[in-house]
C-alpha cells in the first residue's frame, strides 16, 4: 500500500482505537513523521469525508467515518409531487450547479434534485467559494423550468430561502433565520447559502437552477469563515441524521415552491418577515456609487425588500449587495 495511504489508514485507527482527543505530539511519535505532517495526512483524511475535530491543546478527535447519504431511504422519504420527483446523487462533483446545468442542457426535467456529500469546486455569489470539501453538509441543487417570464420568479431565492428555514426549524428546533435575499443564519452566522442561477431569453426561461448549501454535521470550518459559519451540529442540533434532513427539506421545498414559482401566499410572506433577521435592522446598500443607509422596514411578495433611509424616504431593494449591521 502507498505509504500515504498506509499513515492515514494508521491515523484512523489510533484515532478509533483511543476513542477521544489524541494529541498531535502522540501521533507524530507513534507514526514516526512531524506534527504538521499528521497534519496534513488529517486535512487529506476531512477531504475524503472523515469528521475530524480538532481543539488546542487537546489534539484530534474523531467524530464519523465518510458516511454518504442514503439515497433509497431519501427516495422512500420524499413525498413530493414536484421537486425531488426525480434524484440523482453523486458522492463528490465539482459543482452540484455545474452538474444540473450538464443536465439541464441534455435530458434534466422540471423538478430534478442533484445531491452530493462535497464540492470540489463549491460556489457562492460573485464567484466566490462555498466550503463543501470535508464532509459533514448538504449540497444539493433543483432544476426548475416554468413556463415564464424571467421577472415572474424574482422571488424564488426568498422562497427556497424560507422553506429551508422553515424545515431547519421544524427539523432541529433551532432558531434559524433568513438574512434577506440568500443566507439563513442561525445566531448570527450563515448554516445555509443559496445560489440561483437563470438561462433565459428575453420574455422566457430556459431553466432555473437553485443551490443550496446546508452546514450540518461539520464540527469545525477553516479559518477564513469559521468567524462566519455555523452548522447544525455546532449550533446544538447534535449529530443530524442527513439524509431523512434532507427528505424534510425537499418536501418543505416542494410544498413551499413546487408549482406556486409566482410568488409566496399572502401568509407565508407575513410568517417570513417574522422569521427574517433583515427587518427592523439598519441597511446599508450601494447604488450608482453611493452609499445609501436606512432601516428594513418591509419584504414584498414578489421578493424586494424596503429600507426607510434617514430622511424618510423609501427605496425598494431587489437583489446585490446588502451589508446588514450586527451580522457578520
Ligand atoms: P455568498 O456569495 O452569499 O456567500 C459566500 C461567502 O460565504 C464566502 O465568501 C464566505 O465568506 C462564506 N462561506 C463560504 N463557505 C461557507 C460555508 N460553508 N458556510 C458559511 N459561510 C461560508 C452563498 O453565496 C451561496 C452558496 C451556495 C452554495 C450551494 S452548494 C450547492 C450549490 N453548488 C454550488 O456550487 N453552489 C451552491
Amino acid at each position: 500500500m502507498e505509504v500515504i495511504v498506509l499513515m492515514k489508514r494508521r491515523i484512523i485507527s489510533l484515532l478509533k482505537n483511543n476513542g477521544g482527543f489524541v494529541s498531535g505530539e502522540s501521533l507524530s511519535d507513534e507514526l514516526g513523521i512531524t506534527r504538521s505532517a499528521v497534519w496534513k495526512h488529517i486535512n487529506s483524511l476531512r477531504e475524503e469525508g472523515y469528521v475530524i475535530e480538532s481543539v488546542r491543546n487537546k489534539g484530534y478527535c474523531l467524530v464519523s467515518e465518510p458516511e454518504g447519504l442514503d439515497e433509497e431511504r431519501i427516495k422512500g422519504l420524499i413525498g413530493s409531487s414536484v421537486i425531488g420527483s426525480r434524484l440523482v446523487y453523486l458522492k463528490s462533483v465539482d459543482s452540484t450547479n455545474e452538474e444540473v446545468k450538464r443536465l439541464a442542457r441534455t435530458e434534466g426535467e422540471h423538478g430534478l434534485v442533484v445531491v452530493s456529500d462535497r464540492q470540489t469546486s463549491g460556489r457562492g455569489r460573485f464567484s466566490r467559494k462555498w466550503v463543501s470539501e470535508s464532509g459533514g453538509g448538504l449540497y444539493f441543487s433543483i432544476l426548475l423550468r416554468p413556463d415564464l417570464p424571467p421577472s415572474d420568479i424574482a422571488s424564488i431565492t426568498l422562497s427556497a430561502g424560507y422553506a429551508v428555514c422553515l424545515a431547519i426549524r421544524d427539523y432541529t428546533g433551532l432558531d434559524a433565520l433568513v438574512k434577506w435575499p440568500n443566507d439563513i443564519i442561525i445566531g448570527n452566522k450563515k448554516v445555509c447559502g443559496i445560489l440561483t442561477e437563470m438561462a433565459a431569453q428575453s420574455d422566457r426561461i430556459d431553466y432555473v437552477v437553485i443551490g443550496i448549501g446546508i452546514n450540518v454535521n461539520n464540527p469545525s470550518f477553516p479559518d477564513e469563515i469559521s468567524d462566519r459559519a455555523v452548522s447544525l451540529r455546532i449550533a446544538g442540533g447534535g449529530i443530524v441524521d442527513r439524509s431523512e434532513f434532507f427528505a424534510c427539506v425537499i418536501n418543505t421545498l416542494d410544498r413551499v415552491i413546487g408549482d406556486f414559482l409566482v410568488s409566496l401566499s399572502m401568509d407565508d410572506i407575513e410568517h417570513f418577515k417574522t422569521l427574517c433577521a433583515t427587518m427592523g435592522r439598519r441597511v446599508t446598500v450601494t447604488r450608482g456609487g453611493q452609499k445609501l443607509t436606512g432601516v428594513a422596514c418591509d419584504v414584498l411578495p414578489t421578493g424586494e425588500l424596503i429600507a426607510r433611509l434617514d430622511d424618510g424616504k423609501e427605496i425598494t431593494i431587489n437583489s446585490g449587495e446588502v451589508t446588514v449591521q450586527g451580522i457578520y
